[in-house]
């Protein structure tokens, strides 16, 4: 059994100089800290990370790495010029401003990205020294996107799972980035990525799409020959703490204490981490706005504002604070009378018990960012009201709010809509609230922060058995020879052969594939012997497979299964299909013909195929990727499937594969060894119908649902020639 092994930019640890210069590690109350604690503290598990400090000498370096590995943590140590290029500069500079959409605010640094790609390495390093094949690493988060490519070529059979838990832009921001396509590399080293919520992963699929090239089949990816699974996980919290915490003794205290001082009056809470993203100064002005519009709240109701310190040394966060405490004070300024507060404004963090008692006091949660993951504080909040009463406001800019439907849901940027939210939620019966409150509990305590990563760790596995089964053996010689004897013990042997880049190489011009003299001499020998049933099933359309092998002894599937022709017959058409779609989809074809040199539109009898093996490299793969989502778009109403194969984009009728052909054949011959052997996803229907004992072969990429790989087309033609040429001997009672 492997180890686990966990990454993330920090350690879920604070390390601090006590009075008398002693170190005093205090372990982080975070929810990833809590759901994962159950994980890296079990066994020889690790997490790996920065401790947040730096470190004055080599002894004091040994100390602190010794306290870690006792609590199973080991440090990356950077250096001061590091975290203020890799952390505060691209992490915090350049992608948390992309990544929430405010590119505006985004530094476009080399010096930044040189360190982002040199500490990405330095952890990489970390994690060679403890990491070792069969072991899984889940890496947390937007400072490390390039690790999981940096691990994978250095194990490349290790299982590694990412997490985001900032939001992923849509393909419009994320192309902004100068370095968009490395930091897609990097974090396709995965195997599985995780997403907070449906929206963030389909923004990534299209990234990976227009930039990469590489299109989804159900969220699933091909890398370099590997499958890469992306998903959405919603992050939960640990519900019982924060309910516990609620009822706890030290909370109820300050609860009285608190409700003492601030008298009779509704309370609207605000809990955020002092950014951009969270909508501070925004939630302000709605304050302003709503006192102003309704002046009988004036002197009832007051804002109590919690704002954590962080990033203050980032240029955006300093001129952010100053515009908090400047707006903060106008307010304050313009409502505030000697018997009443209207904000109640807080720069700095609280324990736990604190905040539990906020939790507890609050009539209205006002959650408002502009920008959100996820966002904990709104499930904090739920998770805190023991009565069930109080009334959630929440940003539909938060993940969250995929989740808590029962929310009164606002647009933080339409300030008169949350203007008018906060006296609705100040009005709201009390047996209302709590039936929003009871579903919105049930939720969050089902879908918390344990289920959260037992689901991401069993999906991780998962993903990683389906490549085990996936990953086919290389044909070597061994098995090449049993394959043979097993051919020459058979008396019915059915070769299914699929055509393009199988039997011949890819050609600039499909029209130049026709066979060699070589190709056709070696499959017309193996037709002569009347026990090889040779089947060439392949995406052609008829004619062109006619004219180039049609002398030949063989039978024919064409067009993927609409056409076929058995020995002394003629072609036949395998089902009666439905063509009209075509007059829709043909001048929607046409106009990508127009708009993109070098490409052409094959009709074949029951598929149009766009073509764009001679269109320029890079605009055909861009074109290709918006004809597939369009095509795509259109294909759910109207049975038809797209296929993506070598430089081509075909659509057709659903109900034709070459799966539902081979199948057939199967019927026809009574037959005692099958081979089928093909090099593109087409093929993968044909080794799914076929019996499991049955010899199949995938050309090139070895993930595949065939049993084994061969590299390219000559090792085709050599495996093929030992079949031809084999002089087994007829048997005698069959003769
Ligand atoms: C990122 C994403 C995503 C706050 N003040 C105090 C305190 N907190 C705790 C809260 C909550 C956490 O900090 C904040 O979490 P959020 O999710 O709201 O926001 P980010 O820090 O921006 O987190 C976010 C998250 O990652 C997880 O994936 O949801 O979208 O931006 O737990 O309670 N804790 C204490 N005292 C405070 O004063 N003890």
């Amino acid at each position: 059994m492997g180890r686990t092994i966990i990454i993330s930019n920090r350690l879920p640890v604070k390390i601090q100089k006590d009075k008398d210069d002693n170190l005093v590690f205090k372990p982080s109350e975070g929810g990833l800290a809590t759901g994962l604690g159950s994980i890296y503290k079990e066994g020889d598990n690790v997490w790996i990370g920065w401790p947040g400090m730096y470190f004055k000498n080599k002894e004091e370096q040994k100390e602190v790495e010794a306290e870690l590995e006792k609590e199973n943590m080991r440090g990356v140590s950077l250096t001061p010029e590091e975290i203020k290029l890799y952390y505060e500069g691209f992490s915090n500079e350049t992608l948390w401003p992309t990544f929430h959409y405010f590119n505006q605010y985004a530094l476009y640094k080399k010096s930044y990205w040189q360190a982002y790609e040199k500490v990405n390495k330095k952890f990489c390093e970390a994690v060679l020294k403890v990491a070792r094949d069969g072991d899984t690493i889940w890496v947390h988060d937007y400072q490390l996107l390039l690790l999981p490519d940096l691990i994978r070529k250095e194990l490349p059979h290790v299982s590694i799972g990412f997490f985001l838990h900032i939001p992923f832009p849509s393909f419009e921001v994320f192309r902004l980035l100068p370095w968009r396509r490395q930091l897609l590399d990097g974090v396709l080293g995965s195997d599985l990525i995780g997403f907070h919520t449906y929206d963030d992963m389909r923004h990534f699929l299209s990234a990976v799409s227009r930039i990469s090239y590489i299109s989804n089949q159900n969220g699933q990816i091909t890398k370099d020959g590997r499958t890469v699974v992306i998903d959405a996980f919603p992050m939960g919290i640990d519900y019982d703490k924060y309910s516990n915490s609620a009822a706890s003794p030290g909370t109820l205290s300050r609860e009285v204490a608190y409700r003492t001082s601030l008298g009779d009056q509704k309370l609207m809470l605000s809990i955020d981490r002092l950014d951009y993203s969270k909508g501070i100064p925004a939630r302000l002005q709605i304050f302003d706005l709503f006192l102003e519009k309704y002046p009988q709240y004036q002197g009832k109701v007051s804002l109590m504002m919690v704002v954590v310190p962080s990033r203050d040394k980032v240029g955006k966060y300093k001129d952010l604070k100053q515009e908090v405490d400047l707006l903060v004070g106008r307010i304050n300024g313009k409502y505030g009378t000697v018997n009443w507060t209207p904000l109640h404004y807080f720069y700095r963090s609280f324990p736990l018990e604190d905040l539990s008692a906020f939790y507890r006091m609050a009539d209205v949660g006002l959650v408002t960012p502009m920008r959100d993951g996820m966002n904990l504080v709104c499930k904090e909040f739920v998770a805190s009201k023991l009565d069930q009463t109080g009334v959630l406001i929440l940003s539909e800019m938060a993940g969250a709010s995929k989740e808590l439907s029962e929310a009164i849901i606002v647009n933080p940027n339409d300030k008169h809509q949350v203007r008018d939210a906060i006296k609705q939620a100040l009005e709201m019966p009390q047996d209302e609230q709590v039936k929003h409150m009871e579903i919105m509990q049930a939720t969050i305590k089902k879908f918390n922060i344990h289920h959260w990563v037992n689901l991401f760790m069993s999906r991780l596995n998962d993903v990683h058995d389906k490549q085990l089964k996936m990953s086919t053996k290389l044909l070597d010689d061994k098995i090449e020879k049993s394959m043979m004897k097993d051919f020459e013990k058979s008396d019915c042997r059915l070769l299914m052969l699929d055509y393009d880049g199988t039997l011949t190489s890819f050609t600039g011009n499909p029209e130049d594939a026709r066979p060699d003299d070589e190709l056709v001499e070696l499959i017309g020998k193996l037709a002569e012997d009347d026990r090889n049933k040779v089947l060439v099933i392949s995406g052609r359309d008829k004619d062109t497979l006619q004219k180039w092998l049609g002398d030949l002894n063989v039978e024919f599937v064409a067009e993927h299964g609409v056409w076929a022709r058995r020995i002394d017959e003629g072609w036949m058409m395998t089902d009666s299909l439905d063509n009209s779609w075509k007059e829709d989809i043909r001048p929607i074809l046409e106009i990508y013909v127009n708009k993109t040199p070098g490409s052409l539109l094959e009709e074949k009898d029951f598929s149009l195929v766009w073509h764009y093996r001679r269109v320029e490299t890079g605009l055909g793969e861009l074109r290709a990727r918006e004809i597939i989502s369009h095509m795509k778009y259109l294909a759910v109403n109207m049975n038809l499937q797209v296929l993506e194969g070598n430089k081509v984009v075909e659509v057709k009728n659903l109900e034709v594969n070459k799966g539902k052909a081979a199948s057939k054949w199967l019927e026809y011959y009574d037959t005692d060894f099958v081979f089928a052997i093909g090099d593109d996803w087409t093929d993968e229907d044909t080794f799914k119908a076929v019996p499991q004992e049955a010899y199949t072969v995938k050309v090139g990429d070895r993930r595949s649902a065939a049993r084994f790989s061969v590299n390219d087309t000559k090792d085709v033609r050599r495996l093929l020639r030992q079949m031809a040429e084999s002089k087994s001997p007829v048997k005698a009672d069959k003769s």
